[in-house]
């Protein structure tokens, strides 16, 4: 990415959750959004969890993407520290398919919002359109890209399906 301020934050609460958050943070660096990146746990980096909500405003950063699986805390706790806007992807996890991450990050107590995505793949993405969405308001020019990503997506769904094995 460019040596831009970071605008968004992308956290996630396992290095295994990056497969997942990889594709929010793809989406940015194609809409030509400053992002940083880091590995932040509610549960084993309590502390880094604290420092990194807590300053995020002051450093500059507009929107927080949190992804994380299981007992997944982190865009709750994350949501608690700051009033940025903070997007929450559910990871899908091994045993319980994401379910367990989806019901941890929607079910916030009225006062504390976090924006929840879809689980997995289709969340990150979300989220980094999401994301972008929300600093366009200010940003003509990001407007238009976001704009220009959706038109191309609309032209790239063929009218006709195809069998695949032809
Ligand atoms: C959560 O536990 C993480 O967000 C991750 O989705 C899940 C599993 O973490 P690892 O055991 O793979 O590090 O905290």
């Amino acid at each position: 990415m460019s040596k831009a301020k970071p605008q968004v934050g992308i956290i996630m609460g396992s290095q295994s959750d990056w497969e997942t958050m990889r594709h929010a943070a793809e989406v940015l660096a194609e809409l030509q959004v400053p992002f940083e990146t880091r590995v932040v746990s509610a549960h084993r980096t309590p502390k880094r969890l604290v420092e990194y909500a807590t300053g995020a405003k002051g450093r500059g950063l507009s929107v927080i993407i949190a992804g994380a699986g299981g007992a997944a805390h982190l865009p709750g706790m994350a949501a608690s520290m700051t009033t940025l806007p903070v997007l929450g992807v559910p990871v899908e996890s091994r045993t319980l398919k994401g379910v367990d991450s989806l019901y941890s990050i929607v079910q916030m107590p009225g006062g504390v919002p976090v924006g929840t995505l879809a689980i997995g793949k289709a969340g990150a993405i979300n989220a980094g359109l999401l994301a972008a969405s929300i600093l366009a308001l200010g940003d003509n020019a990001l407007a238009a890209r976001l704009e220009a990503w959706r038109a191309r997506q609309t032209e790239a769904v063929a009218e006709l399906p195809v069998d695949p094995d032809r």
